[in-house]
């Protein structure tokens, strides 16, 4: 059985800032791009500071190529003026001719989001993309050192043209990732990346800009619509985490609390 020992280790950039890594995985056209873009304009619209680079590698059609990255900061440290961590979020390349990228991309990683797609047409490929998943890393996820969330993406679907969380769930529990339904289900979040887009649109052209913005001049978090909450929810759930599964492995591995640097950041 693996322990927390197995946990990806949390290494620091050349400033010391520790840096966690987060993949956006699932079949092509599921959404992942749009996921990750709309991260990017929400973080740049409420903290610009805390986007570090936003990278989008597309073949002429829009399919992502070899991957998207993006580096994001949390919080900050006054003193020194750098984030307290950083986070690197990639996508994979969902295609089935891209196994061999998606195997490197997904090196290293201390968190999943799954991204589903709730079409019914595409259920064959959802199946393909979660067993390959769980081929590649299913014995970590069993594990739980490498958190993961599904996002079942475009619920804006009409209700009858789309499968159920319900649905995912049992292929889940099918999949061996988990022994019952119940462990399932907390792990899956339904979303639509394109309601979260217009309802965000929305907010921002008609609501009177000085409700919009906080003392800094930025949008403020509050407001976020909860269709866009649901698309930020995996990754700040993950963030958490990851910092447990950090705790632990420093306490069993003898680091006391107070030396660690992770711990005083937190
Ligand atoms: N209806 C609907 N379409 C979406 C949603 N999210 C993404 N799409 C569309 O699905 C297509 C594939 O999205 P993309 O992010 O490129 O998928 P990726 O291959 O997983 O990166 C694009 O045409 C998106 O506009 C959603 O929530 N609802
Ligand atoms: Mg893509």
């Amino acid at each position: 059985m693996l322990t927390s020992a197995q946990f990806t280790h949390v290494k620091k950039d050349h400033q010391g800032v520790p840096v966690v890594k987060l993949v956006y995985a699932g079949p092509t056209m599921a959404g992942k791009t749009t996921a990750l873009t709309l991260l990017k304009i929400l973080a740049t619209l409420e903290n610009p500071e805390s986007v570090y680079k936003f990278l989008k590698l597309e073949d002429p059609t829009g399919r992502t190529l070899f991957f998207d990255h993006a580096v994001f900061g949390l919080g900050r440290n006054e003193r020194t003026g750098l984030p307290y961590l950083k986070y690197h979020i990639f996508t994979v390349p969902g295609q089935d001719r891209h196994v061999a990228q998606r195997k490197v991309v997904l090196r290293g990683a201390h968190g999943l989001i799954i991204v589903i797609d709730s079409e019914k047409s595409r259920w064959e490929e959802n199946k393909r993309s979660l067993t390959e998943l769980v081929h590649l890393v299913g014995d970590k996820i069993a594990a739980g050192v490498l958190p993961y969330y599904i996002m079942l993406n475009k619920m804006d679907l009409p209700k009858e043209e789309r499968i159920t969380s319900l649905e995912v769930g049992r292929l889940l529990v099918e999949a061996g990732a988990h022994t019952s339904l119940r462990d399932a289900a907390v792990r899956i979040v339904e979303a639509s990346c394109l309601q979260a887009r217009n309802d965000l649109q929305r907010l921002l052209t008609t609501t009177d800009k000085s409700k919009l913005v906080n003392e800094r001049g930025y949008l403020r978090k509050e407001l976020r619509p909860p269709s866009v909450q649901r698309i930020v929810k995996p990754v700040e759930a993950l963030i958490r985490e990851i910092l447990v599964l950090v705790m632990k492995q420093q306490k069993e591995q003898g680091v006391s609390a107070r030396s660690s640097p992770l711990s005083r950041s937190f």
